[in-house]
């Protein structure tokens, strides 16, 4: 099926040429006759020579509908743009033109009526030079009179020609079906009607309301009034729709395959016919058949972050309309380049941002979101309209080759920094190195283990690390007790007596790495430096020793061994009147 949307200034035939070729009325309402022009939009549809169906959306001319116009065009892939002959190039043949040329539809015709008023050839001409800066410029035209039958024939043959070029749909892809109508019918309940541009429908299929969690079932399906049991793109199709009210849903609501989109409602574009200066700070974005409040934060010379009033499934690459409804005007058209933007707390986020922005075209690329994510699950990319080829690494969990690489070393080193600090331990815990690396999943950290480490019962062990002997590893053990309450209280002689650790077995868990040594026998566990610096900071600087050993809570004994190794390993530096300072 060929489905064709009007577009053209207020009373240049649109209806009446609709009404001519297919012998139905668009217009269906009774004050749409009463004032003689289109509001809402009209829906008609007939057979073509070759004998497949063209199907009409009819959209209002009137300035003041053109929002309707625009939920018309918005899921319709081709359009037919309609020129009086007596009247020529009009202001909203300019607009529907601008919309059309911002959500990049290239399918269509030019078609010139009323030619039984005048001569067609300067609206012709002055058309022809309109379209030429947009998609749509290569498109046939015909000249026509609804009222004579002159050029209807030809009409006929061009459309045909037109669904010969449309690109072939994807009846196996996800559906996103923006629903323009919604009615309820007797005995029948709630019908939604739309343009089915991807993917299929069956009757007992489940789907998604976008932005409910309630799942909808679909009851019944028409395409073009005639009962079907499934639908396949390109189509018009009314949906009677199982556990949905009638009013819960309604135009610029979308039906989804479930799983395949997320709603979002802060997106990142590029926009197109004017610059991200010049625009008002609040608009109304048109997409599909929805319009949402929009409040725009540029990002760059033509890029901006839009945050949606309604949150709406979008996906990379997805086109639509800025329309200024205060001034009435299409302010220009908008390419998303990502549905999940980064938030922007830090300083200089944003021209960092921008900078980003300035490489993204809006075409889905796997690789590259990945490149700027380090991580993604394959969901998160599948539901931005990102088509994953490549492996997970874990689960259901994508990575960025550098980026997994990178995590590898890191995992290394503090899988061999915890069997330092903690040479007792069998191996570093897989949480604590979740921790450590910041990574979302357990998973992560476990197909990051790569020979020559290994995973033993929920911990990541490193070759060699030195063990000690079993009677010393438990003495350590009593004593790494005691320090938990007091970390720079250092063991007295008998204590240290009472565990069985003499001088030898002090050695051993000191070289081991299990003990630190300031002097003879006055030993702390390893950590202990970092930990004292972390308290000293928190001292007034630079500060005496009494002041630091009371802050550390702990002995002459320990202090002054302590600052002296601090002051060597250059984390504190002393000053000519003894006092220290931390070195930051
Ligand atoms: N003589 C002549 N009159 C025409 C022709 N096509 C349309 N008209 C007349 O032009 C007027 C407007 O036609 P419509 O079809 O309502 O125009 P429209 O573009 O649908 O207008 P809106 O929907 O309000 O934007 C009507 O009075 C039609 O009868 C034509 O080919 N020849
Ligand atoms: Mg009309």
């Amino acid at each position: 099926m060929l489905v064709v949307a009007t577009a053209g200034h207020v009373d240049h035939g649109k209806s009446t040429l609709v009404r001519a070729l297919t012998g139905m009325e668009p217009d269906r309402w009774a004050e749409e006759h009463r004032r003689g022009m289109t509001i809402d939009l009209g829906f008609a549809w007939t057979a073509l020579p070759s004998g497949r169906t063209v199907a009409f959306v009819d959209v209002p001319g009137h300035e003041r509908f053109v929002s309707n116009m625009l939920a018309g065009v918005g899921p319709v892939p081709a359009a037919v743009m309609v020129v009086a002959a007596d009247a020529g190039w009009m202001p909203q043949s300019a607009e529907h033109l601008a919309a059309l040329d911002a959500l990049g539809v290239g399918y269509g015709l030019l078609v010139v009526t009323r030619a039984d008023l005048a001569d067609p050839a300067e609206a012709l001409a002055e058309a022809r030079a309109e379209l030429a800066a947009t998609p749509l410029r290569d498109v046939e035209a015909v000249t026509v009179s609804a009222v004579t039958g002159a050029g209807l024939p030809q009409l006929r043959a061009a459309l045909d020609r037109l669904a010969d070029r449309m690109p072939a749909p994807a009846p196996d892809g996800a559906v996103r079906f923006w629903i323009d109508r919604c009615f309820t019918v007797r005995g029948s309940g709630t019908v939604v009607t739309g343009t089915l541009g991807a993917g299929r429908l069956r009757v007992g299929d489940e789907l998604e309301l976008a932005g409910s969690d309630e799942p909808v079932r679909i009851r019944g399906l028409h395409r073009l009034g005639v009962g079907c049991g499934e639908a396949v793109p390109v189509a018009r199709v009314a949906v009677n729709l199982r556990g949905v009210a009638r009013e819960r849903i309604g135009r610029g609501d979308a039906l989804l395959t479930p799983g395949r989109f997320r709603v979002t409602d802060v997106v990142d574009v590029r926009l197109t016919g004017v610059p991200v200066a010049e625009l008002p700070l609040t608009l109304t974005l048109h997409i599909g058949s929805a319009a949402v409040p929009v409040r725009v934060r540029p990002l760059g010379a033509d890029t901006a972050r839009l945050r949606l009033g309604r949150a709406l499934p979008l996906l990379v690459g997805d086109r639509a309309v800025l329309r200024d409804p205060g001034r009435r005007y299409v302010a220009g058209g908008v390419t998303v380049l990502d549905v999940v933007p980064p938030p922007l707390t830090r300083r200089g986020a944003a021209a960092a941002r921008a900078a980003v922005l300035a490489t993204l075209d809006g075409r889905p690329d796997a690789a590259g979101e990945l490149r700027r994510r380090g991580l993604a699950r394959v969901t998160d990319l599948v539901t931005a309209g990102v088509p994953v080829t490549v492996d997970p690494v874990a689960g259901d969990w994508l990575a960025d080759p550098h980026h997994w690489q990178r995590l590898g070393d890191r995992l290394t080193r503090a899988v061999t920094e915890y069997a330092r600090t903690n040479p007792l331990a069998p191996g570093a815990p897989v949480e604590h190195l979740r921790r450590q690396l910041d990574l979302p999943d357990r998973a992560l950290v476990e197909a990051l283990v790569r020979p020559p480490l290994r995973l033993a019962a929920g911990r990541v062990v490193a070759p060699g690390t030195a063990s000690l002997p079993e009677p010393v590893a438990r003495a350590v053990a009593l004593v790494s007790e005691d320090f938990a309450a007091h970390p720079f209280r250092a063991p007295a002689a008998d204590r240290l007596a009472a565990v069985g650790l003499g001088t030898r077995e002090i050695g051993a868990a000191v070289r081991a790495g299990a003990l630190l040594r300031l002097t003879g026998n006055v030993v702390l566990l390893p950590g202990a430096p970092q930990q004292a610096v972390r308290v000293l900071t928190g001292l007034p600087q630079p500060f005496t020793l009494s002041a630091a050993r009371q802050a550390l809570d702990t002995t002459r004994r320990v202090a002054v061994p302590l600052l002296e190794l601090l002051d060597q390993r250059g984390l504190t530096r002393r000053l000519p009147d003894d006092a220290r300072v931390v070195v930051d």
